[in-house]
């Protein structure tokens, strides 16, 4: 692997090359010199991302642009071209690998570990929303089609219930039940994005809390990483799939349901700093929809583990047989919680944004 990041044009010897972080798609390695300089070396994974140039001339724009507009060097991420001068280098193997530098002095949190961090998280997409409002979203790719079309992932759903792999269908019937009785109501948010009445936004779409740098020392977001999946979406995408990870009281994957439940306190404050960082450029109905795209994205990614489960574990990185489902089952009990809490939600949202 070190070997592989000298085909970059880094600073120095490379002393140290080590597997790093814990996304469930690509492979990260944290590469070290003997300057002292860090790097971060990815090796894309083409059989999810199958246009892997066409996802680097995205991020190659869009950190181009944020760079461009900002005086904090560490508010963007910056990509290290190889020594012949590309975004990305081709393997012998075929696979496609990049590198950024490693943001200094920076952290990545696993979980919320105060409300304040929540708040952090909520501004720094907040504000990536606004650094990006006025980028031409026409130009970016689709790295990833149907990405957060709801009735699409439910249609994969469905083939993957053809599939059930090794008959596992006979241990997730309730499951299946739950989320197929919500089928109906899933394309509330791309049919409004497809009739205008929703506007199309250049989104991130994988708004996880580790996908935020926060400075060391003080604790604030410097900026949003993983960018894989930027394209054309909808507010509420990046919204709701923060929701859904971060206020959250347990792992995604925590097996006692009774643990898991979405958070009220931490639903507000991060309502508070993604209002306050897109800085009054949402409209009336996303603003009303806040809490349907907490709703949508977590019963989506429910159904996309439930999904990869019937599947035969083939699309998200799993460390044990039946992480899938515990994964989906987390995320269809933050569902119902929601819509147990469904007037609080509300009220929540109308509250902040008067
Ligand atoms: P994945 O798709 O696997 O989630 P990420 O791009 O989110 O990949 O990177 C994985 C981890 O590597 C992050 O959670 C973060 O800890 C770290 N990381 C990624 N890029 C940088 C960077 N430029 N500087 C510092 N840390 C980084
Ligand atoms: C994947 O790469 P990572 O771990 O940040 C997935 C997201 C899911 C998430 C669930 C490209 O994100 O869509 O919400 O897992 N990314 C892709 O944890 O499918
Ligand atoms: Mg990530």
């Amino acid at each position: 692997m070190g070997e592989l990041a000298t085909r970059f044009a880094i600073k120095g010897k490379v002393v140290e090359c080590v597997r790093y972080g814990n996304g469930h798609i690509n492979e990260t390695y944290l590469v070290t010199c003997d300057t002292g300089l860090n790097y971060i070396l990815q090796k894309i994974n083409k059989k999810i991302f199958t246009q892997p140039e066409q996802l680097m001339e995205n991020i190659a724009a869009t950190t181009a642009y944020i760079a461009q507009r900002s005086e904090d060097s560490r508010s963007s991420l910056h990509l290290v071209l190889t020594t012949e001068g590309k975004p990305f280098f081709l393997d012998e193997e075929g696979e496609y690998w990049r590198m950024y530098e490693f943001v200094p002095s920076s952290i990545c949190l696993q979980k919320a570990e105060s409300p304040k961090d929540f708040y952090y998280a909520g501004l720094a997409f907040g504000r990536f929303q606004g650094q990006l409002a006025q980028f031409p979203a026409q130009t970016l790719h689709e790295p990833i089609r149907d990405f957060h079309n709801t009735p699409v992932r439910f249609q994969q759903l469905r083939a993957a219930m053809e599939k059930n792999y090794e008959n596992r269908m006979s241990l997730c019937k309730e499951e299946l039940e739950f989320a197929l009785a919500r089928e109906q109501e899933s394309g509330i948010i791309v049919d409004k994005l497809a009739n205008g009445q929703l506007p199309v936004r250049v989104t991130h779409n994988d708004t996880k809390l580790n996908n935020i740098l926060f400075d060391y020392d003080t604790r604030t977001p410097l900026c949003v990483i993983d960018l894989d999946t930027i394209m054309p979406g909808s507010s509420l995408y990046d919204y709701g799939d923060s929701i859904r990870f971060g206020a959250s009281t347990a792992a995604e994957d925590e097996k006692d349901l009774d643990k898991v439940w979405c958070d009220m306190e931490l639903f507000r404050t991060y309502t508070e700093g993604f209002l306050e960082g897109c800085n009054g450029s949402l409209t009336p109905l996303e603003l009303e929809m806040l809490p349907m795209g907490a709703k949508m994205m977590t019963l989506e990614c429910g159904i996309r583990f439930l999904a990869d489960y019937l599947n035969g574990d083939t699309y998200f990185r799993t460390h044990y047989p039946e992480q899938n489902l515990d994964r989906a089952r987390t995320q269809l009990k933050l569902v119902a919680d929601m819509e147990s809490k469904w007037q609080t939600m509300h009220s929540i949202v109308k509250e902040i944004a008067k």
